[in-house]
């Protein structure tokens, strides 16, 4: 085969429902629908380009117990793809595994049976027909990777230590699995990866993000390895690339593809496509921007008339999530009345923050250079509000330290 394309996202979190109200006319939250909708334009983007295969590797769910109508609505999107003939390899993140009662399968199952569809619950190298090969490893467990008796004697961020060494040699093993002269390979899974970006701007370490996180952390060099030509995490939902030069790293994480919280307020939301040369090099990735929801701050300034609110919201902000922002000291029913009108434009408030005053407990005195210890005094005391009696006392005493300690008067 001469190129593989292949569709990458992860994080769906179909029912994660967060900031969602119930549309009356479907009964359905509104997040599930947003990210149903992510779900739809993801598989449409894949049919029309014709990709050789779809892959997510994990959190798909909010947790491991989804209602049914979140298990239809995903249905559809495996249906969608199956039935266009498009190969789908899933594996599982660890919100499958919340709430997952003990011995139940995972809720990945359900779409098994479906033609085209790769349930990978475990560690495994999928090879498609055309020679591509799409190896998948699952968020690392204790259960999975350590024997009764491994955690013996260990602390806790020890034993997450030894289930990611454990995940690095299941990777090795994967990447042994793979003959790179059938076709192009890729590694996809769920995990923290070393030196990733969580949220706007932190970055940590291996042992920042495991003492951080309180979990396995698995290092960047034991994915930014040969044969991979291209690396496809879940679990960080801020969109990346882990350690490589600009566009051309192999490691990234997918992302999110929808709006969860006003920590992604700016975050562009976005699936990859990702394209993988039969010559072993690493793949170029192109960022598709996602349908998902806007959210948007509004900070109001002083004195508005909170008719003239709606005015304050950018454009694009027809159907956002807002958060509104109130002058310090304003009272609820300024909030109320902004939340009232906002709604009205199909914007939803979600939240009115009311900052409180700013705290004031003393002036500020600037003393100009070279003042002379009592002139500052004076200056400082009436901005203090102390009471002239007192201040009468204070210079005195003070007047008698400057003559001792000789300090120029
Ligand atoms: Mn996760």
């Amino acid at each position: 085969m001469s190129e593989a394309r292949v569709v990458a996202f992860s994080d769906l979190h179909i029912d994660g429902g967060r900031h969602g109200t119930t549309n009356p006319a479907t009964g359905l939250n509104t997040a599930w629908e947003s990210t149903a909708r992510i779900a739809k334009s993801i598989a449409d983007y894949a049919i029309e380009q014709e990709v050789d295969a779809v892959v997510t590797p994990g959190d798909l769910y909010l947790n491991g117990w989804p209602r049914p109508e979140a298990v239809e609505l995903l249905f559809d999107f495996f249906r969608t793809l199956s039935a266009a003939g498009i190969d789908v390899v899933v594996s599982p993140g660890n919100h499958e595994l919340i709430n997952l009662p003990r011995g139940h399968r995972s809720p990945i199952e359900h779409f098994r049976d479906l033609a085209h569809v790769h349930v990978m619950t475990g560690p495994g190298v999928v090879t498609l027909e055309s020679g591509l090969q799409i190896a998948t490893f699952p968020w690392p467990t204790r259960t999975s990777l350590l024997a009764p008796g491994d955690t013996d004697g260990k602390t806790a961020p020890e034993i997450d230590a030894l289930v990611a060494q454990r995940a690095v040699d299941q990777i090795a093993r994967l990447a042994e699995q793979v003959d790179v002269r059938r076709g192009p390979a890729m590694l996809a899974g769920h995990a923290t990866v070393g030196d990733c970006v969580i949220g706007s701007s932190k970055r940590g370490s291996e042992m920042d993000l495991a003492e951080l996180f309180a979990e396995p952390v698995i290092p960047l060099e034991a994915l930014d390895v040969d044969p991979w030509q291209h690396v496809a995490m879940g679990h960080i939902h801020t969109r990346q690339i882990i350690g490589g030069e600009g566009a051309s790293g192999r490691v990234w994480f997918c992302g999110s593809p929808d709006r969860d919280t006003f920590t992604d307020e700016r975050e562009a939301k976005a699936f990859s496509d990702i394209r993988l040369a039969d010559n072993g090099s690493i793949a170029s990735v192109a960022s598709i921007a996602t349908p998902a929801r806007r959210f948007v701050t509004l900070p109001l300034p002083e004195g508005l008339d909170p008719a003239y609110a709606v005015d304050l919201l950018p454009l694009e902000a027809d159907g956002a999530i807002v958060r509104v922002v109130l002058p310090p000291g304003s009272d609820d029913a300024l909030g109320a009345e902004v939340r009232r009108v906002i709604g009205l434009t199909g914007a939803h408030v979600v939240q009115v923050e009311r900052p409180l005053p700013p705290r004031n407990d003393s002036e500020r005195v600037v003393a100009e250079e070279g003042i002379r210890p009592l002139e500052g005094l004076d200056l400082w005391m009436p901005a203090q509000g102390i009471a002239d009696d007192d201040a009468a006392r204070l210079r005195e005493k003070a007047a008698v330290l400057v003559e001792e300690t000789g300090v120029a008067a």
